[in-house]
């Protein structure tokens, strides 16, 4: 710990956690189980400042170690840019060592100039095990070279500097786990309930250097499966200030019914906002489809939704490159960004259609988007590729503080549980329209499909009472969440 860098090092771990270098939620990792809390710290290239920020914290964490050598050497791949930083900053020569010999030319494991007797420190990103550290350690000591220290940006305190202590090296980490957690929890950014998930983890999960437990059954109980939590803890984990009010509003209202308000006169929906505003937490519109639209209207909409306490979301799902999708959503007649909380956006243009609509929303807080990774509908053309590649931008893209969820409709399409899940096609008659529409009930979207929000259109407006279903559809998916999560749904 860098005690004299204390505002820096805060200020380092809140930076960290923005650009999503680590994050909450239910990850895989290499020892084969799975993890509540996952660091990425390959982000950082991407962010230059927060690259130079570190290195410097690291090297006056180096020189308050006091340790000296003769090179040093980052651990593949992601600790070499800190590691050559640190090798300019401090003057010391590097070396790199290879992760697979070459096959031709000479097969040398380290590349850089030295001697044998020389002494290298290890630069290391992020430290479970230690079991990478020591393959490095294990390379450079083949060579004559020797290791007696290694400096790690994060200890995840897991047993691995016990591990490598047994290889007669020691570790000096920058953080803890245990500090990132406390700084967050400071900062605001996470609640005691988060911090508390993490660290019953780590206790229950201590690893050899081999991989294996120390304890012969590990006690890991991940409690950021996203289905199995509510949407309380949710709304912690999330990115984007909508998405955690939204869950916070489903949580306290106790519904998790979106209504597509599909009808075509203003008249209409208003009827249906103040009928079943009570019952939802989200009213959906397509608003090219209103043959009156005006902005009183849009007025008239707004106050039932702060009335009834509900969200507006415009189901628009742009598709254009990000300057027309601006333009789309703030001008022309409707001014979407004037009104709709959320607007629903294919990912298809890629991450640029995000920052489009970014660049004009009328405060970033209040305003987000849904990507659409899979679809209802009959034969469409939306394969594993391409869902794969919407996930990893509503994850680990530069705007995940505008992407409040995912309108898809299974539950392995993502598990970070910041995000809601959208899913529509639900009706209490399960089958299909004349129009390749597929319907689902309540409760297989929600406790099958892992849907969060379920979409009801025709189910509702085609009732003879709306209100009476609207009430109905609630209740079937609230109940049918509780059971999910474990809660009563009084
Ligand atoms: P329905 O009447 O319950 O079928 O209405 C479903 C609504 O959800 C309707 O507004 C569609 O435009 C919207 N929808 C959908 O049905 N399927 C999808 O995959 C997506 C949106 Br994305």
């Amino acid at each position: 710990m860098l005690a004299k860098h204390e505002s820096e090092m805060k200020a380092l771990a809140v930076k960290l956690f923005e650009i999503n270098a680590f994050k909450f939620g239910d990850f895989k990792m290499k020892v084969g189980i799975n993890s509540p809390v996952y660091f990425d710290l390959r982000v950082i290239v991407s962010y230059p400042d927060v690259l130079d920020q570190l290195s410097n914290l690291l090297v006056e964490y180096i020189k308050q170690k006091k340790l000296t050598c003769d090179h040093v050497c980052g651990v593949p791949y992601t600790a070499l840019p800190i590691a050559t930083l640190i090798s300019i900053k401090n003057s010391k020569p590097m070396l790199v060592r290879r992760k697979e010999a070459k096959d031709y030319g000479t097969r040398k494991m380290i590349e850089g100039k030295y001697n044998a007797g020389d002494n290298c420190l290890i630069i290391e990103d992020v430290v479970t095990s230690g079991s990478s550290i020591l393959d490095t350690v294990k390379d450079l000591r083949a060579e004559g070279i020797a290791v007696t220290d290694a400096v790690v940006v994060v200890d995840r305190e897991q047993g691995g500097a016990a591990n490598i202590a047994e290889n007669s090296v020691r570790m000096h980490s920058l953080f803890t786990l245990s500090y990132l957690l406390n700084v967050l929890q400071e900062a605001g950014k996470v609640e005691e309930a988060t911090v508390q998930s993490v660290a019953k983890y780590i206790a229950g999960c201590q690893i050899r250097s081999d991989g294996t437990f120390m304890s012969d059954q590990p006690k890991i109980v991940n409690e950021f499966s996203r289905t199995k939590m509510r949407f309380e803890a949710r709304a912690d984990l999330a990115k984007a200030k909508i998405a955690k009010d939204l869950f916070k509003l489903m949580a306290t209202k106790k519904t998790n019914l979106c209504i597509a308000a599909d009808v075509t006169s203003t008249d209409e929906i208003l009827k249906i906002a103040e009928v079943c505003g009570p019952h939802i937490c989200l009213l959906k519109t397509h608003v090219d489809i209103i043959e009156n639209f005006n902005i009183s209207f849009v007025q008239a909409l707004k106050s039932l939704a702060e009335k009834h306490n509900f969200l507006i979301m415009e189901d628009r799902k742009f598709a254009d490159i990000g300057n027309t999708t601006a333009l789309q959503y703030a001008n022309g007649i409707y001014k979407i960004a004037e009104w709709a909380n959320l607007v629903t956006v294919h990912s298809l243009p890629g991450q640029s259609i995000i920052q489009g609509i970014k660049s004009v929303a009328a405060n970033v807080e209040s305003r987000g988007v849904f990507l659409l990774t899979e679809m209802s509908s009959q034969g469409n053309l939306i394969n594993d590729k391409y869902k794969e590649g919407t996930i990893k931008m509503a994850t680990e893209g530069l705007d995940t503080d505008f992407i409040a969820g995912i309108v898809c409709q299974s539950a392995e399409c993502f598990a970070f549980p910041g995000l809601i899940q959208l899913t529509p096609g639900v009706k209490i008659d399960e089958g299909s329209d004349n129009l390749g529409q597929r319907y689902n009930t309540p409760e297989f979207v929600v406790k099958e499909k892992g849907a969060d929000i379920g979409v009801v259109g025709r189910g509702i407006l085609n009732a003879s009472s709306i209100e009476k279903a609207a009430s109905l559809y609630r209740d079937r998916l609230w109940s049918a969440y509780c059971d999910r999560v474990g809660l009563s749904a009084n």
